[in-house]
């Protein structure tokens, strides 16, 4: 028996132009992007999305965290919304899908409905979440968090970057304060496309990634204080080198995360070093640790044999040791029917699908606290993400939105 709407499919060719012409904004030095949050980039990246959306006949609305939700009437305007997106800021060094796919997805979704004059009884409302990378404030995913309660508004806005500036006064520079409160708006569900950032889906031969759960994350922000001294003339034993205990503690988290495989993963990606001199022994470092699993009881004995190993690594090497929660959600588990409305569409669209856990932390997994959501995913070259050279398919970026498109509509429920 044919599933309604089968041969209704996105439009792949203006969606994967779509995205390159993305991709042309907040370019990299390495063929991907650099349009971290609340740069001028990520500014262009937001106006050129409401402009597409304005010709879309979307209904714009941002939150005071600049949140981007454009909405496409249904039949039933009292019936609660159904969400759909990702984000479009960017690692430093990042690709030209990672969280693009799920908002261009979203609105090519949009487009065709429109194309076809296909009519919902919910609204869809496409949107653009601040800051979810967190690279240049920290945690990431932000505002989805603000949205969800876990963070507060006034807490956010003083989130600093490397630089000392303000998130609060950023999102004011670029223009997009919006005058809607966080997390007033209510939903049906939310859905959100994504590259999968790993290597099963391609290894698999596999077209979606049904996701039924995510890792749960710990970001441990750590402050080494020892003392600053000559590389030259002081003697090995007078040393208080931070950045020896540093470089301890960065094999004690590999050695913690190796102790859980498979599901665990464990680095330090973030460094700054004082006063960062040849010839000067390190006197404080600055380091975030990243410990995921999809295991809540992994998840936190990582963060506690650390935070007791560590201790005796400072205090061998006569460092004082601060550690500061920089960044935590707890293992997610995605909405049932949600999940379901996601498999359903792959398999009526003939895709080859399978369930997977997210391994990257997502908007998603921050909305899932509040209303019913699920993810699709898309394979990606080599699982090659958060570096310039990350790379899909036209043919996988179709697939996705169309599983997203049957996975809404479903949910939406076409009318006539
Ligand atoms: O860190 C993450 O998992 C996401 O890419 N922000
Ligand atoms: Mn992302
Ligand atoms: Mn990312």
């Amino acid at each position: 028996m044919p599933h309604l709407g089968d041969n209704l499919r996105i439009n792949g060719d203006r969606l994967w132009d779509s995205i390159m012409e993305m991709a042309k904004i907040g370019p990299g030095v390495a063929g991907g992007n650099n349009r971290q949050t609340l740069t001028d980039a990520d500014k262009q990246g937001r106006d050129l999305f409401k402009k597409w959306c304005d010709e879309a006949g979307l209904q714009m609305g941002v939150d005071k965290m600049g949140t981007m939700f454009a909405r496409r009437e249904g039949t039933d305007p009292d019936a609660l919304p159904v969400y759909v997106g990702s984000h479009l800021d960017t690692q430093p060094t990042g690709g030209k899908y990672d969280g693009v796919l799920g908002v261009l997805g979203a609105l090519e979704l949009v487009r065709t409905l429109d194309d076809l004059g296909v009519k919902t009884k919910h609204p869809i409302v496409v949107t653009n979440w601040t800051n979810e990378e967190g690279t240049r404030f920290a945690p990431a995913m932000l505002a989805s968090g603000v949205f969800a309660g876990v963070h507060e508004l006034d807490w956010a806005y003083e989130r600093t970057d490397a630089k000392g500036l303000r998130f609060g006064d950023e999102l004011k520079r670029i223009g997009w304060v919006g005058d809607e409160e966080v997390g007033g708006r209510k939903m049906k569900a939310f859905f959100e496309l994504h590259i999968e950032q790993g290597p099963i889906l391609e290894a698999e031969g596999k077209d979606i990634g049904v996701v039924t759960h995510g890792q749960g994350l710990w970001w441990l922000q750590v402050t080494l204080t020892g003392k600053e001294a000559h590389t030259g003339s002081t003697p090995m034993p007078m040393r208080r080198n931070a950045g020896l205990g540093m470089a301890r503690m960065t094999e004690l988290v590999h050695q913690i995360a190796m102790s859980h495989q498979p599901d665990a993963v464990g680095a330090i990606g973030h460094v700054d070093v004082h006063p960062n001199s040849r010839n000067v022994i390190p006197g404080r470092v600055v380091f975030t640790i990243d410990f995921r699993s999809p295991h809540q009881d992994i998840l936190d004995a990582m963060k506690a044999r650390f935070e007791a190993e560590a201790q005796a690594i400072a205090e061998e090497l006569g460092l004082t040791m601060e550690i500061e929660i920089a960044g935590h959600f707890d293992p997610v588990t995605f909405d049932e029917n949600c999940v379901a409305a996601i498999r359903n569409a792959a398999e009526h669209l003939g895709y080859s699908h399978r369930n997977i856990v997210s391994g990257a932390g997502h908007d998603a997994c921050w909305i899932n606290k509040l209303y019913p959501t699920a993810m699709v995913m898309c394979p990606c070259v080599d699982g090659l993400s958060h570096n310039e050279a990350e790379e899909i398919s036209k043919e996988w970026a179709t697939a996705g939105a169309d599983v997203l498109l049957h996975a809404v509509l479903e949910t939406a429920e076409v009318v006539g």
